[in-house]
């Protein structure tokens, strides 16, 4: 039994009016870390370098055992890159790799920068043809209902391979999730956070951690989901379903 807790943050009044989404983080904890954790959320909430939030929404769901689901972490494999550009063309390249063609690969990049300002959630994408298949419009496929499942655990693991940024742990698990549902290949991503420029391509079962994947001080990130071809539209609700409702468990190796 476990609760999930959920907080997004914005300012000039919530999301659904217009106001600018600032930060969201979710967690699964048990009662006990549950308090904490609230507090940990609104102070972040509070103390972004988007901004402060005026509006901050916390949101908790108990969760039964029987409900969630285990799935192990993705490996990490970083690569340095020695500018923005390399880190793009490298994407691009772990992408292909991933099962995504060089169209759907380029067409995603491309309309992720074109964007203009940040989604909440995902573009969902055929990984064959480039073609966006979600009608979710600038709201996007948000991830929800997940964590490591032995938070602590999890946290010396990663520090003994070096890592340690907040941002890291977050995206391992969502990305962990994201390539456990049916039909998802792979994944693209980089931070909206201004002084954070680090992204990422997952697919084959790994993290590829890319170093620059944006400008320094830029505002813009987002995620791309890429999707098997030929899916069905009930296939594509299914899809959408488990990356919005399945509760998600990360293990990581001993
Ligand atoms: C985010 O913070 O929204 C995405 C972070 C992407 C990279 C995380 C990392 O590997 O450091």
């Amino acid at each position: 039994m476990g609760y999930s807790i959920r907080m997004r943050a914005a300012q000039g009044g919530a999301h659904e009016h217009g106001g600018k989404h600032i930060s969201g983080a979710e967690r699964l904890v048990s009662k006990d870390t549950l308090e904490a954790t609230a507090v940990d959320l609104i102070r972040r909430a509070l103390n972004h370098s988007k901004g402060e939030a005026d509006f901050i929404r916390l949101t908790i769901d108990k969760i039964p055992e029987e409900q969630i689901k285990y799935i192990p972490a993705l490996a990490i494999e970083h690569y340095d890159a020695k500018d923005v550009e390399s880190g793009r063309k490298h994407a691009l390249e772990f992408l292909q790799q991933a099962g995504v063609s060089a169209q759907a690969a380029t067409s995603a990049m491309q309309q992720l920068l074109e964007l203009g300002e940040n989604m909440r959630g995902a573009l969902l994408i055929d990984a064959q043809t480039g073609e966006r298949l979600d009608k979710t419009a600038m709201r996007g496929i948000r991830v929800t209902k997940m964590d490591f499942a032995e938070p602590s655990k999890a946290v010396q693991n990663l520090k003994l391979q070096g890592y340690t940024n907040v941002h890291l742990h977050e995206a391992l698990v969502l990305a962990s999730k994201v390539l456990s549902a049916p039909g998802v290949v792979a994944e693209l991503c980089w931070s909206d956070d201004p002084d954070y420029i680090v992204g990422y391509v997952s697919g084959n079962g790994r993290y590829h951690r890319i170093s620059k994947m944006k400008p320094m001080a830029s505002e813009l990130g987002g995620r791309v989901f890429f999707v098997k071809t030929g899916k069905t539209p009930e296939e594509i609700s299914e899809i959408i379903e488990y990356l919005q409702e399945q509760v998600t468990l990360v293990s990581t190796p001993e």
